[in-house]
């Protein structure tokens, strides 16, 4: 089976609950807080410039963008999650639209969770992670703009990712949509989820 992240097409954007329809292919999902960095590392997963947009101000996205790539799976991109600036509360703002998507589908076979590496395991990042794997779906952690880093800032991350893999059990991924790292890795990843989703159909 050839996956290159070569050949990819924008092929919906969903706004409404109604507008979400079943898929054929398999779904890989990629969410994050708002200026995580999840906008460069699609376009640098899947070889493009400015395909999925990169902006300064976080917040701007409120749609579902559902990329075909190579004819085999969608990659989603999820609008960025935060905190609900006009409430008198922080109140954690999971967008309703995000939650009827993750309830609906049938089709995810992978989240990758965007932390920024230099901001991980925020509040709002656990609440996420609960929510996601209490729905049972399969979920992994990729740390981004890990050019960021130092050394030692980096090998004190990469402890704290293991105590998690220890406790849960989660794959982890360092990323830098700068210098490239992790994005093989990446890739070669979703490749394996896909090649096994599609054994287990069979
Ligand atoms: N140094 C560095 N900056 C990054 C990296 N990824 C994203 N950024 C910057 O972080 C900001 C937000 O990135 P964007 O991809 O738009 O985040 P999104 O809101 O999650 O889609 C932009 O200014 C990017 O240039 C990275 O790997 N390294
Ligand atoms: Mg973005």
């Amino acid at each position: 089976m050839k996956i290159d992240f070569e050949n990819v097409r924008l092929e919906r954007t969903v706004y409404t609950l109604e507008q979400l329809k079943t898929q054929m292919l398999p779904e890989i999902v990629f969410m994050g807080r708002s200026n995580v960095g999840k906008s460069s590392l699609i376009n640098k997963l899947l070889n493009k410039k400015n395909f999925a947009k990169v902006s300064q101000k976080p917040g701007k996205t409120r749609s579902i963008n559902f990329f075909v790539v190579d004819e085999k799976f969608y990659l989603v991109d999820l609008p960025g999650f935060g905190y609900a600036s006009t409430s008198k509360e922080d109140s954690f703002r999971f967008s309703q639209l995000i939650q009827d998507y993750f309830r609906l589908s049938k089709k995810i076979i992978l989240v990758f969770h965007l932390m920024d590496s230099r901001v991980p395991f925020t509040q709002l990042d656990t609440i996420a992670r609960d929510y996601v794997t209490n729905l049972g779906l399969d979920y992994c952690i990729l740390f981004t703009k890990v050019d960021k880093l130092n050394q030692s800032e980096k090998s004190k991350l990469k402890n704290q990712a293991d105590k998690l893999v220890k406790s849960f059990g989660f794959d982890y991924f360092f990323f830098s949509a700068k210098t490239g790292e992790g994005k093989r890795e990446v890739q070669s990843f979703i490749i394996n989820r896909i090649i096994e989703s599609r054994e287990k159909k069979d």
